[in-house]
């Protein structure tokens, strides 16, 4: 057993070492639900896709936090909307919510819709996969749409200049660093130092069940446990210890004696209402609405819709999770997103719906994404989807929707049943 572990436990971390990079963000990990009834991203938009280490990238796009939000998570409150990429690849350096600057977390509301505009500045060279991302306390991060970014070693080594209260200019990238590397190793060989001399050369450990014996504060004097020698020895470790504090703490005091507490603003972003009320939908069917065939990677949803306003109205885009499908043009398709994350959205019958009219209509989408991301609840005890549709009319006027469908896969579907 022991000589098992011996050869498999450094086999397991040259593997681990020897991983080189990774494809996703683990978001297919999340569970169906935890990605269609929460949030769903669209027109996310990231470019430029191929800069020099220190030019800036923009991801710019919406969210809408769903009324679907499931009671099973914590109600959304405190969020951080941020690029999701694989390790501090890039700087943030702007983010704006909502047309407001968003320096940290915000406040959110369920059924608010978030426009983000994020700048970051590429600090390390590679080929990097950037999403929006929302972390929503108590849930975690929710990930839109990811676009790849290629990051060239620039003329000049990554600077992060920033001006301080006091007018002094410093490089983030390096201000301070060697300094906090040399003490934070000091402080590390004093652990270090204590450590290995309560385990190498004594018995503490190693004979646990005798010292698990012995009282919280007994030196155990007729079994040499713990001396008078060691005492003296953890005296002087504690003593460097408090010693490196109030050095620590006078140094900081002397060069640097203008300071303010990190600042926070965390703010409500105001929530703009939907300028239009054009149409009513309604799931069609009972009381399953939508099935999903896995074989084709198919969805498709049957709705009601009353056109209320005095305008002929067309659904034109479906946004689930992090996928976007589109009725319209390949420059409609573009402006919906990424293009692994946008497919098309057909829908039956085609044709807009006459103004005061209801009409059944069927959603019809196609994309490997649905799998490959596993947006579709297969297997849950709620085999529910939620999506923003958005429909336009003859004058251009838009409104969003949230729909909410139950969900049949093939493997239960009439025409698959023997
Ligand atoms: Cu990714």
């Amino acid at each position: 057993m022991r000589k098992w572990l011996v050869i498999s436990i450094p086999a397991l971390l040259l593997y681990c070492l020897s991983v080189t990079s990774a494809f996703a963000h683990g978001e297919a990990a999340d569970e169906p639900f935890l990605m269609d009834l929460t949030v769903a991203f669209y027109n996310v938009h990231v470019s430029p896709t191929e800069i020099k280490v220190g030019e800036p990238v923009t991801v710019t796009g919406s969210l809408k936090i769903l009324e679907t939000w499931p009671y099973t998570l914590d109600p959304p409150q405190t969020a951080y909307i941020t690029p999701v990429v694989p390790g501090p690849v890039f700087a943030l350096v702007d983010r704006v919510i909502n047309g407001h600057p968003a320096f940290g977390s915000i406040t959110v509301e369920r059924g608010g819709t978030y426009n983000f505009k994020m700048v970051l500045r590429g600090r390390n060279p590679g080929h990097w996969h950037v999403h929006p991302g929302i972390a929503i306390q108590g849930t975690g991060t929710l990930i839109g749409p990811g676009e790849w970014v290629t990051v060239s070693p620039g003329a000049a080594p990554f600077k992060l200049d920033v001006m301080l209260l006091n007018g002094q200019t410093v490089d983030l990238e390096h201000f301070g660093g060697s300094f906090v590397w040399w003490w934070s190793l000091a402080g590390f060989i004093v652990g270090l130092i204590w450590m290995i001399y309560w385990t190498v050369p004594k018995r503490t450990v190693t004979r646990l069940a005798v010292t698990a014996q012995l009282g919280a504060n007994d030196d155990a004097p007729d079994i040499g446990l713990i001396t008078p020698q060691d005492h003296k020895w953890m005296d002087l470790l504690a003593g460097i210890t408090i010693a490196m504090l109030v050095v620590g703490w006078v140094w900081m005091a002397a060069k640097y004696p203008v300071r303010l507490p990190q600042q926070t603003d965390r703010f409500a972003p105001e929530v703009e209402a939907q300028r239009y009320h054009l149409a009513q939908v309604t799931p069609a069917g009972d009381p399953n609405n939508a099935k999903y065939d896995e074989k084709t990677d198919t969805l498709s949803i049957d709705l009601d819709v009353k056109n209320v306003g005095d305008s002929p109205v067309t659904p034109k885009q479906y946004s689930m999770a992090m996928a976007s499908f589109v009725n319209g043009t390949e420059q409609e398709q573009a402006n919906a997103g990424p293009r692994d994350f946008v497919g098309r959205l057909q829908v039956d019958p085609p044709g807009p719906i006459a103004a005061r009219q209801t009409q059944r209509i069927t959603l019809k989408m196609s994309s490997p994404v649905f799998d490959e991301e596993r947006l579709i609840p297969l297997h849950d005890p709620q085999q529910l989807i939620a999506g923003l549709l958005a429909f336009q009319d003859a004058a251009g006027r838009e409104e969003i929707v949230t729909v909410k469908s139950v969900l049949v896969p093939t493997e239960f579907q009439p025409q698959y049943l023997p």
